[in-house]
């Protein structure tokens, strides 16, 4: 009886041990997670943490594994750091494994679909998850002190990011509105396509898409003289119409774009010939407002092109074309 009494005392004192010092006995857990999903085709892309909100432990790390052919990072940012994107980073990108508590920039370089990344959190916090190449993808991990229970396990985090998923990616009543709002605008625009179409999903712990990048009507039938107007129908995703070469910058329109725009705001350039070079630069929605911050200009969210000689001309999305996203023109010469 006596050295069962005796067990059970050492037993709690290993057990009081291992809750005051953490990382000593009690087991650090190390939580899994997906950056991003796609289709098979990859033309749909779910831009999101899946899933986008932790509840874990001090001393645990969680390990993201890309799942898509689109680049995003796992970034955590100091409290009012400014939002940089990802050719710049923390600025800088951190190696797989380091730590964040809040007072230092933790950053993944871009990765891509099966590469990982991992970041252990040593201190109790609330910290904002964000992707530098998608504004909008946010989540929030929560580091709860040792003693504190868990409100969910990993078997529960696969099922969530698993749901997710497929909500955003499977074609369901869901997105009745897409579909909807696509076919109201090729309907309206016989000489229309649209360069990427979304729409926006939130959670309890942040903003995420489905986005679809591709160009619909891919291959468009018009005649000599006639004008092609895209339209960037995605909230969130910028795309670019580009014919012939690829730019170093994707983000300003091509020198031969003129700057005029047409009277209702859009940048309009003209193709002559197989050795155009013509970029449209970013085409996208405005961002939301903010309280405090000068109110965002009307989008650039179209752009057109008038084609004055027959031929077929391809063209792609510089920022897509990895993922499918490209067009083709056909100009009948009567
Ligand atoms: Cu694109």
């Amino acid at each position: 009886m006596k050295s069962r009494i005796s067990m059970f005392l050492s037993l709690a004192a290993l057990t009081a041990l291992s809750v005051c010092i953490p990382g000593s006995v009690y087991a650090q857990q190390n939580w899994k997670a997906e950056l991003g999903a796609q289709s098979k085709d990859m033309g749909k892309q779910a831009i999101a943490f899946l899933p986008n909100e932790l509840w874990i432990h001090e001393g645990d790390s969680i390990t993201w594994t890309s799942g898509s052919g689109d680049i995003h990072t796992v970034s955590f940012f100091i409290a009012g750091q400014p939002y940089n994107d990802f050719t710049v980073g923390c600025p800088g990108f951190s190696p797989s494994g380091t730590s964040f508590d809040g007072t230092k920039c933790v950053s993944a370089p871009p990765l891509v679909e099966g590469q990982t990344f991992t970041v252990s959190f040593p201190k109790p916090g609330n910290y904002s998850l964000i992707c530098l190449v998608h504004p909008h993808m946010t989540g929030v991990i929560h580091v709860l002190p040792v003693s504190a229970t868990l409100p969910h396990d990993q078997a529960f985090y696969n099922e969530q990011a698993a749901d997710q998923r497929n909500s955003l990616l499977t074609d369901t009543d869901k997105h009745r509105d897409m579909d909807d709002m696509l076919s109201a605008h090729l309907l309206a625009n016989k000489n229309g396509v649209t360069a990427g179409i979304g729409e926006m999903n939130v959670t309890g712990a942040g903003f995420e898409s489905l986005s679809v990048v591709r160009f619909l009507k891919g291959t468009i039938e018009i005649h000599k003289g006639d004008t092609i107007e895209w339209t960037n129908l995605d909230p969130a995703l910028p795309h670019t119409i580009t014919f012939g070469q690829d730019p170093a910058n994707p983000i300003p329109p091509s020198g031969n774009v003129p700057l005029t725009l047409d009277a209702d705001g859009v940048l309009h350039a003209t193709i002559s010939s197989h050795r155009d070079n013509v970029h449209s630069g970013l085409i996208l929605a405005s961002p939301e407002n903010q309280v405090g911050v000068p109110q965002s200009p009307p989008g650039n969210t179209r752009f057109r092109i008038t084609f004055t000689e027959a031929g077929t001309y391809n063209y792609i999305c510089a920022l897509h074309d990895n993922l499918g996203m490209v067009g083709k023109v056909i100009v009948r010469s009567y």
